[in-house]
């Protein structure tokens, strides 16, 4: 087995984690060990008798900003931190290709922040990198850190149900996957109508269902995604 994978937390509310993680293929890879989940409560590092770990903006406006002496005690006290990530909306979109890259750590930080966001002196005294899980605003980064470590945990080595290849997946080849099709053949739905598979995929002639499976990716893609089809056109 390779290297296991750890992963640091820093969170307001560690109760949520492992969450949704715990279950499935993820949860499946923790019990096994390959990678493993440390939630640190950031409140624990505060120093005064209230507990204290965000302030009002310098400058004014709306919302709290987490301190940057609370936070760095935190990281201090969990060296070394491997690549340290930041989530929030403001960071660079996650992708397939950023999710494979950090697949390959060996150890990772994550820090979620609440309220308005954090000190901007902690993010470049750590040198954070910023990810953002698409362009809509949660409540705060713990969910967008389930989904970044979903999308990582899946792509480790090792990990049961992995031992093929993901290079038919959504966006592994810069296309929308093809639709998929089970038994039984013909199918009749609650609007009375009966739709057949298509009858290419019962033909057993592997190169036209490829061909066919291919031609719709295209179509999928062009269709819903102009963004991904105007790369993919570019690279191809
Ligand atoms: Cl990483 N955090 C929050 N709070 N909202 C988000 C996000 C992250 N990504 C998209 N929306």
């Amino acid at each position: 087995m390779t290297a296991p994978f750890h992963v640091a937390l820093f969170t307001l509310f560690p109760e949520m984690f492992p969450g949704f993680l715990g279950q499935s293929l993820s949860g499946k890879a923790l019990e096994r060990g390959i990678w493993s989940l440390e939630t640190v409560q950031l409140r624990d590092f505060a120093t005064d008798n209230h507990k204290t770990v965000d302030d009002t903006p310098f400058g004014g406006g709306a919302g709290m900003v987490m301190k940057p002496d609370l936070l760095d005690r935190a990281l201090h006290a969990h060296q070394p931190l491997g690549r340290f990530i930041y989530m929030t909306p403001r960071g660079k979109p996650l992708t397939q290709k950023m999710a494979h890259a950090l697949a390959r750590e060996q150890r990772l930080a994550i820090l979620c922040g609440r309220y308005e966001g954090v000190d901007q002196r902690l993010l470049d005294a750590y040198d954070a990198e910023e990810i953002s899980i698409g362009d809509y605003v949660l409540s705060g980064g713990e969910p967008a850190a389930m989904i970044l470590l979903d999308a990582i945990v899946r792509l480790l080595p090792d990990v049961i149900g992995n031992a093929g290849t993901h290079d038919e997946e959504s966006f592994e080849n810069g296309l929308l996957e093809y639709p998929h099709y089970t038994r039984p053949a013909r199918w009749t739905g609650p609007d009375g109508v009966e739709r057949a598979v298509p009858e290419v995929l019962l033909s057993g002639h592997h190169a036209r269902v490829a061909a066919w499976r291919h031609e719709q990716s295209e179509a999928i893609t062009k269709e819903r995604r102009p963004d991904l089809w105007e790369k993919f056109k570019k690279n191809d």
